[in-house]
């Protein structure tokens, strides 16, 4: 028997405001993940068989699963871990960034601030439902990379995710409406910059 469980914010709703505002995050987290959650234990609830694993090793090997539930444990078990390193990879406003995540996007994007107008850009662009990632490749090497709907790009290849954005319309539409470059330019108010350098890699 398998079953995944919500994890726990470290943070209040209304603790990202302005920026994120708190009837967002409540619908959010409350309903939207929720449901990802409930519809991916509902279809594994009908293969009582499957052992317990960390959803990111599920997703890996979801062509090993029976075909009935492929599609589902795709598409509501990614929005699961998904959503899952979004709530860690924000907090409250106020964050510094570090001096090594600082120099390492300036090695490989010239400067912090090009890092992010070419990560907002990136995330502007997305056409559709999706994310934007930044990704440590297998050389150490700073990429940014979209994904649609619910994948991400460490379930495809050998990367770590440091950041990202959930750019569906649900996350920003309440308070944003149609301007997701307005939710992108708050969303840098409250990203967890200590989160991403925990897990940055640095060759001596
Ligand atoms: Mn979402």
């Amino acid at each position: 028997m398998i079953k995944y469980e919500m994890p726990l914010l470290d943070y209040k709703y209304s603790d990202l405001e302005p920026h994120l505002d708190a009837q967002t995050m409540e619908i959010h987290y409350s309903k939207h993940h929720q449901t990802y959650l409930d519809k991916l234990n509902a279809a594994l609830a009908t293969h009582i068989d499957l052992k317990q694993i960390d959803i990111f090793y599920l997703l890996k090997q979801v062509h090993s699963l029976p075909e009935e539930i492929q599609t589902v444990v795709t598409n509501m078990g990614g929005g699961y871990l998904n959503h899952n390193l979004f709530w860690k990879m924000l907090a409250k406003p106020g964050q510094t960034i570090s001096e090594k995540l600082s120099d390492k996007l300036s090695e490989d994007f010239g400067s912090v601030q090009k890092f992010q107008d070419e990560f907002s850009a990136k995330a502007t662009g997305l056409f559709g439902s999706g994310w934007t990632w930044l990704i440590q490749n297998e050389d150490g090497k700073l990429e940014i990379e979209n994904s649609s709907n619910q994948s991400n790009p460490s379930l495809e290849k050998n990367v770590t995710i440091l950041m990202g954005i959930d750019v569906w319309e649900h996350a920003y539409y309440l308070k944003y409406q149609n301007k997701r470059a307005d939710y992108i330019a708050a969303w840098w108010n409250v990203v967890n910059w200590e989160y991403a350098d925990s897990l940055l890699a640095v060759k001596e």
